[in-house]
């Protein structure tokens, strides 16, 4: 394996990578995740709504847990399919998010990759679609990774990171869920985390299970605080003192 050291810097290490799920209370950020619904669906990029709101993109390998991933966070049991036969969704799925039927935000699935049944040809054209999208489309805020920890981040994870590095330096979100955690004892647990930490750089990457709820939360936080960051203070214009403003005394 490469030393990390010697890697240009990965989308992870940059500290703006994630942000720090502290200052939403789980609830809130569970209500409004479960007011997600259907959008549409786009066998390619061209085919997608351009949107204003912020869209955080789901991503990983087939078989990852992506689709089980959206609808825990979203408690909505088949909002996104979870198909038993890897490979078969090849579109980008856009739900929408928002309380009041106001749209803030747009959760997209993207099809998985590395499923070896999948057609050359498919394959090809998903990694140009997949490309695109990751490079491409304006309202994308950020990226989740999903990785199966028994298998790793593999070889079509790092091209991924390769494709959103750019926009990870350019203040694109990034955090990667080592999902089915339920499967591994602590020992494993902590030794995936290391290892798949050390791969993207150092940065920010959780524990997730559906089935245990591991992480469920706090991952909810954070696309909450993704979507709604805090607003800038406004400078207070500057206080004239009263004598001055009052003109000068004779
Ligand atoms: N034990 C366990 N299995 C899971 C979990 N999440 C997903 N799975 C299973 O992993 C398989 C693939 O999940 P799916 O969500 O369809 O993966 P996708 O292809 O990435 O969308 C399914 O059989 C799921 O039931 C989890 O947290 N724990
Ligand atoms: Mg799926």
């Amino acid at each position: 394996m490469t030393s990390p050291t010697s890697l240009p810097p990965s989308p992870a290490a940059n500290p703006k990578a994630a942000a720090p799920a502290s200052a939403v209370d789980p609830k809130i950020a569970m209500g409004w995740l479960h007011t997600a619904k259907f959008l549409t669906t786009a066998p390619e990029l061209k085919h997608l709504p351009r949107l204003e709101v912020p869209e955080i993109a789901f991503v990983g390998r087939s078989n990852a847990g992506k689709s089980t991933c959206i609808n825990t966070l979203t408690q909505q049991h088949r909002l996104a399919f979870a198909s038993k036969t890897p490979g078969r969704t090849q579109s980008i799925n856009l739900f929408s998010l928002g309380k009041q039927g106001v749209t803030d935000a747009v959760l997209a699935d993207l099809p998985g990759y590395g499923y070896a049944a999948v057609p050359k040809e498919a394959k090809y054209r998903w990694q140009q679609v997949m490309g695109n999208y990751l490079q491409t489309r304006d309202n994308l805020m950020a990226v989740v990774l999903l990785c199966d920890p028994r298998l790793g981040l593999t070889e079509l994870d790092e091209v991924l990171l390769d494709v959103i590095r750019p926009r990870v330096v350019e203040g694109l979100k990034f955090l990667v869920l080592l999902t089915k955690s339920d499967k591994l004892n602590k020992t494993e647990a902590a030794k995936a985390l290391s290892i798949v930490k050390l791969q993207a750089g150092g940065g920010e990457v959780k524990l997730f299970s559906a089935l245990k709820r591991q992480g469920v939360d706090e991952v909810a936080q954070h696309l909450w605080n993704w979507a709604h960051p805090p607003e800038k203070p406004v400078k207070a214009p500057k206080a004239v003192p009263a004598d001055e403003a009052a003109g000068p005394q004779t």
